[in-house]
């Protein structure tokens, strides 16, 4: 059977392409999307790619997957650094669970060093823009395959 991989992505994603390029790259999270499409059809996997800018609703597509998802994908944005509810959401999936974020939050003001979610993540992959969430599809890729 096909594996699913899901890819959540956090609030204001939606905007990506359109304002402060210069921080997070032109792609918009549609071509993000479309590159992870191909990506995954590489791996033999299939993806399910998704944004919200409310915290309730990943929560409830975290909960909803946790069967049916072999793995995923999330980059947060905002809410990384603030919801433990999508900490408790991630920690109760048996799936491995991987963070990305476009920007390296490290290199950003303080209270972006802290994620919440990296306590439920496998790995954390930050800094290369649009390319890792590329990253991150063929770490899971490669999880999966070592699982099975
Ligand atoms: O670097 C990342 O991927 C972040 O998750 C992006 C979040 C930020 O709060 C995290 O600290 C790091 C912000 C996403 C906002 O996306 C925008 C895209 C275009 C224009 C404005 C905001």
């Amino acid at each position: 059977m096909v594996q699913k991989v899901l890819v959540l992505n956090g609030p204001n994603l939606n905007l990506l392409g359109e304002r402060e390029p210069d921080l997070y790259g032109d792609q918009t999270l549609e071509d993000i999307g479309a590159v992870c499409q191909k990506v995954a059809q590489n791996h033999g996997l299939e993806l399910d790619f998704r944004q919200s800018n409310l915290e309730g609703e990943l929560v409830s597509w975290i909960q909803q997957n946790q069967y049916t998802a072999s793995g995923i994908i999330i980059n947060a944005a905002a809410y990384t650094h603030t919801s433990v509810a999508l900490l408790d959401a991630l920690l109760t999936c048996a799936v491995p669970v991987i963070e990305v974020h476009l920007t390296n939050i490290y290199q950003r003001e303080e209270f972006r060093h802290n994620s919440y979610i990296s306590r439920a993540a496998r790995g954390v992959i930050c800094g290369f823009g649009a390319h890792g969430y590329v990253l991150a599809l063929d770490a899971m890729a490669q999880i999966l395959d070592s699982n099975s």
